[in-house]
């Protein structure tokens, strides 16, 4: 039976070239794509769209029973930085948005659900080099307390109600087919749009902050290939660890600048600087190698080569 496939929450950073991808994969119209509201964006003139609130139970059940979905993207959350500004609103969303959906998947006899968790399950008391999938998990942002919170959940609709839940922990993401919103992470893609505009941006994290980061082809193709791969090779059910690059501020402008002569950089930290103190600045992904042949394509210097690339094209049409 051919997959028809629903994505909710599409019209952020992730989701948009998500879209694209499974579009590609699957057919269009065996896609649905469903938001608080629509975007213009021509990826999502092409499938079903449907207005949709993931806090709402009983519009996510007309939108199953009216679809019949047999595979599900639960993208639709608060980012850490905007979570921080709405923390009651953040957990709400980000928790109850989820069980909205897993039961859902139940109730309609969906099989398998992608759930993306993040880098920020990791708190201060966690190793900051090679971070291990398995360690202390201490966040202490509300975003990562509600993605570590939901890993839980995913291991416990698992093991309770064979719901075959796949995750992978995102880190900052960069891509220059959308902008992110309400991260922490977003200064690696404005640095690229202010560097075309102006030659010149103010980074709100400090010159040695290093974080991991992962080009946006790669995220989505991580995406695709945890959920495609055999259940039987899913050894982990919470969430996987995956590693792409790690930078600082200061050496991606350096980077940039070996494109851009005269490209300058300046620092004004502000509150997002705690919030990246408290994360991993590289990550340990052996288990998602060793269980789905996960494998990075970009380093930094491929990342930054191609946002340049992409973006100077886009710009100059
Ligand atoms: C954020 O900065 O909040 C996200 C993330 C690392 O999950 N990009």
């Amino acid at each position: 039976m051919a997959e028809k496939v629903l994505v909710l929450g599409p019209c952020g950073q992730v989701g948009t070239e998500l879209v694209e991808n499974l579009q590609k994969l699957y057919g269009s119209q065996n896609v649905i794509a469903s938001d608080i509201r629509k975007s213009e964006q021509d990826v999502f003139q092409r499938s079903s769209f449907e207005i949709l609130d993931v806090m709402d139970k009983s519009r996510i059940g007309d939108v199953f029973t009216k679809h019949k979905p047999t595979l599900v993207y639960h993208l639709a959350a608060m980012l850490s930085a905007t979570a921080e500004a709405k923390p009651k609103l953040a957990w709400s969303l980000n928790m109850d948005g989820m069980f909205n959906v897993f039961d859902a998947c139940l109730e309609h006899g969906v099989k398998r659900v992608f759930w993306p968790s993040s880098i920020a399950v990791f708190g201060p008391t966690s190793p900051k080099l090679n971070t291990p999938q398995t360690t202390v998990l201490e966040p202490n942002t509300i975003y990562g307390i509600s993605k570590l919170a939901g890993e839980r959940y995913c291991e416990y609709y698992f093991r309770r109600y064979g719901l075959d839940v796949r995750s992978i922990r995102y880190p900052g993401l960069i891509g220059w087919k959308s902008l992110p919103g309400g991260g922490t992470t977003d200064y690696a893609v404005e640095i690229f749009h202010q560097a075309l505009d102006s030659n010149s941006y103010t980074s709100f994290l400090k010159p040695a902050t290093s974080l991991p980061m992962m080009h946006m082809e790669d995220a989505v193709r991580a995406t695709i290939e945890v959920t495609n791969a055999p259940s039987e090779q899913i050894k982990i059910r919470s969430s996987y660890n995956i590693s792409g690059c790690s930078f600082d501020p200061a050496s991606l402008a350096e980077e940039i600048s070996k494109y851009l002569p005269g490209f300058t950089m300046d620092y004004a930290p502000d509150h997002r600087q705690q919030i990246a103190e408290s994360w991993p600045q590289s990550i340990d992904d052996k288990e998602a190698r060793a269980d789905w042949a996960w494998q990075p394509k970009y380093d930094t210097q491929a990342l930054v080569i191609n946002m340049l690339e992409n973006l100077r094209r886009l710009k100059s049409t």
